[in-house]
């Protein structure tokens, strides 16, 4: 069963500092690209998840088949969130699945954009 065990978010105040190693893990959300640093460990990783664009992005981890484990809710532009996820050994793909129709109708997927990135967990 491929369940996440457990979710818990902390919004904390942008101080526009960059996550230190020791919080651990850390990935970075801009227009439009993902950054992710690890150690990303088997079992309950503490991510502090940044949003260091202008614009809303979420964090959304899917595995191979791309089944969602987890997700963030939609973290404003300077915001800081510590997103805690249970992850099995494997590889996952961390996105942002924001989909935004833009003032002249063009429709703006994060995706697409370039907001997708592979992590390895574990012996994977
Ligand atoms: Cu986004």
């Amino acid at each position: 069963m491929r369940k996440a065990l457990v979710t818990f978010m902390i919004l904390t105040a942008s101080c526009g500092a960059p996550a230190s190693a020791e919080t651990g893990p850390a990935v970075d959300l801009r227009e439009f690209s993902i950054s992710a640093e690890g150690p990303f460990e088997s079992g309950v990783n503490q991510i502090s998840v940044t949003n260091a664009g202008e614009f809303g992005h979420t964090l959304v981890i899917a595995d191979r088949s791309g089944v969602v484990v987890d997700a963030t809710p939609l973290i404003a532009g300077g915001e800081t969130l510590l997103f805690v996820v249970y992850l099995e050994p494997g590889t996952y793909e961390f996105s942002c699945r924001i989909v935004v129709q833009v003032d002249d109708g063009t429709l703006v997927d994060h995706y697409h954009e370039g907001m997708t990135t592979t992590v390895k967990v574990g012996n994977a």
